[in-house]
């Protein structure tokens, strides 16, 4: 399952958000504590597709993918350097796939509103601890050496770290920079924050939401930005639906915050939707984009990945128009594909295996 990780200033709305996204109901707190464990909470991935599918096929069991969705405690900037992450709260940041920074843009008394130096303090909070890591790991390896512990790969590591020492110190994050597979490899073991994938979520009071100055576009263009009206969607969760529709529209709010928080998410993540259907489910997977049948056989059950023959497909758009799996039979709409094939979002595969 995909793990998403709320971070950003204390007080920026994290926890609010979280809230009205996992439709969960974590304290609201009045001060920050690094002891605290971090909100935690999964949500369904609304696709109507699924339920669609569902309706055709009317298995036992209608399986959302899922995304869950980690509301750590603010960053704080009066704290000190280097001893901001405790070790506890670095190993539970390392876990997740991508970060969301939660940057206010609503007014609170007695403090600046300016986001885009927030996103600037978290972008630092992020480079230093990536550089300390390096920095140790450089020291460390080089007192192997000179205790005359040398070999190939401790020398590869030493020069691949003293890359990333270079761009961190120039405060350039590592996901914008190019590695090879092996260099990857050892990179993957240290879980490099500036390396995950990053969006960037704007909490906003809904009067803003009319304001034509729109605050993302002074955000960097590489960043995907959604801007949510934190505080007004948790209040919008306790209404009825045709209600909280009409304020929706009234306020211009053109989709909840779970549909664009999910959105940017996959987004980020480079993720699609692939299906499989049968009597006993019909089920929803995130797959990243380009991959081949035979990682989307394997995403279901390395043993269809192992047995692998042919990956029978059809496309949901298909289905809609002829109407049955016969009739996209009959008219060349089912397809049979090898393990090489790359799997479309809105694919409906059955994996043929022995
Ligand atoms: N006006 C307004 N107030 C908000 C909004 N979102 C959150 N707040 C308020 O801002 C305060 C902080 O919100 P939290 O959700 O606790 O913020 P947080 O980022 O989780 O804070 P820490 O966990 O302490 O870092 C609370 O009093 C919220 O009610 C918003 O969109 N508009
Ligand atoms: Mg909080």
């Amino acid at each position: 399952m995909v793990k998403i990780g709320l971070l950003g200033l204390p007080k920026s709305g994290k926890t609010t958000i979280f809230n009205a996204v996992t439709g969960s109901d974590a304290k609201i707190k009045d001060y920050i504590s690094q002891k605290e464990k971090p909100n935690i909470a999964t949500i369904k991935v609304f696709d109507e597709r699924l339920q669609y599918l569902s309706e055709i096929f009317q298995p036992q069991k209608t399986i959302y993918s899922a995304i869950e969705y980690i509301d750590f405690m603010g960053l704080s900037e009066d704290d000190k350097k280097g001893e901001l992450f405790s070790s506890k709260y670095l190993s539970d940041l390392k876990t997740v796939d991508a970060l969301a920074f939660v940057l206010r843009n609503f007014e609170l008394p007695g403090k600046q509103t300016d986001s885009v130096s927030e996103l600037e303090i978290i972008n630092n909070e992020l480079l230093f601890s990536d550089l300390s890591v390096c920095e140790n790991r450089i020291n460390t390896i080089k007192k192997q050496n000179k205790r005359g512990v040398t070999s190939a790969d401790l020398d590869f590591e030493l020069k691949l770290m003293r890359k990333c020492h270079e761009r961190l110190n120039a405060s350039k994050p590592l996901r914008q920079m190019d590695f090879n597979k092996e260099e990857q490899k050892i990179l993957n073991s240290f879980q490099f924050l500036t390396q995950k994938p990053v969006m960037i979520i704007i909490n906003e009071s809904v009067d803003n939401f009319a304001s034509e100055e729109s605050i993302t576009k002074e955000m960097p263009n590489e960043l995907t930005c959604v801007e949510i009206a934190g505080k007004f969607e948790l209040e919008l969760n306790e209404l009825e639906e045709e209600e909280r529709q009409m304020f929706m529209v009234e306020y211009g709010i053109n989709d909840s915050a779970i549909n664009k928080l999910t959105r940017v998410s996959y987004d980020t993540l480079g993720l699609i939707t692939f299906f499989t259907v049968g009597d006993d489910e019909v089920r929803a997977w995130a797959i990243r984009k380009s991959s081949t049948a035979l990682q989307a056989a394997d995403k279901v059950h390395t043993d269809l990945a192992r047995g692998f023959i042919r990956a029978e497909r059809f496309r949901i758009s298909d289905l809609k128009e002829y109407g049955s799996i016969n009739a996209l039979k009959n008219n060349g709409k089912l397809y049979l594909e090898g393990k090489q094939y790359v799997v479309r979002d809105g694919d409906v595969i059955k994996i043929r295996h022995n």
